[in-house]
């Protein structure tokens, strides 16, 4: 008998949806459970030793970080989204690695949250150093094949990054950075990767609704652009 799968969300978390791209590229069933992250269930601080989504609950037992959960899923179910050759598996584990450096600090979520058009300047000259290294790598790795990080196939590095470049695309949609015109590679990437179904698709209903209200939480440029629209 096949494993039971359930996933505890949150309705704007990329990590989320990390998993979420990785279980619809492989034909994973799986239910879903949204929590409000502000108001934790004690069920779910009991099973999450840090208190973050994902977890997926595998026949009842937590697994937590969505790296993990990638790669468990990836050595469960075909297609396999890591490359066979080992050395360019490596390399997009490395690539995976550099996530949270591209995205966390001066990186490219400090952009897609700016405070206010003071800081923008300054939050793109920051992202752009980041968005550089991801260019050249996407060149070296995939060649001239695309449209994904390795060439035509989805891999584990693409279900990574999507959701963050869903995000960035988002608030670029009011913020018209064109940030990632210098950056061709990862411009062609983030647009193959938005227009795949097994990304769009891989947020909840709700998804755009509950992201501009993020993006207001969070007292971001890009929601005062939106209400000024
Ligand atoms: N390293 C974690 C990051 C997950 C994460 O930051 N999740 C956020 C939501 S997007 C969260 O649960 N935050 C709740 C908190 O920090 O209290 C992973 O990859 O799973």
């Amino acid at each position: 008998m096949s494993a039971s799968y359930h996933l505890i969300s949150s309705t704007t978390c990329p990590w989320v949806q990390r998993s979420v791209i990785a279980m619809r590229a492989k034909g994973v069933d799986f239910g879903v459970t949204y929590i409000d992250l502000r108001d934790k269930p004690d069920w779910f601080l009991e099973m999450s030793p840090h208190g973050k989504v994902p977890v997926l609950k595998v026949d009842g037992q937590p697994l937590f970080e969505s790296n993990a959960i990638a790669e468990y899923l990836d050595e469960m179910f075909e297609p396999r989204l890591h490359p066979a050759d080992p050395v360019k598996r490596a390399r997009n584990r490395a690539w995976t690695d550099f996530l949270p450096t591209f995205v966390n600090g001066p990186g490219l979520n400090q952009v897609t949250y700016c405070p206010d058009a003071e800081s923008l300047p300054g939050t793109l000259d920051a992202a752009r150093q980041r968005l550089q290294r991801l260019d050249d790598a996407i060149g070296q790795e995939r060649g001239n094949d695309g449209p994904f990080f390795n060439g035509p196939d989805l891999s584990l590095v693409d279900c990574a990054y999507a959701p963050f470049l869903q995000r960035f695309d988002i608030a670029e949609r009011v913020l018209k950075t064109c940030l990632l015109d210098d950056f061709p590679n990862v411009r062609a990437w983030s647009a193959a990767l938005l227009a795949d179904d097994r990304v769009a698709g891989a947020v909840a209903p709700n998804f755009a609704a509950e992201f501009d209200k993020n993006l207001e939480r969070r007292g971001t440029y890009a929601w005062d652009l939106m209400r000024a629209a």
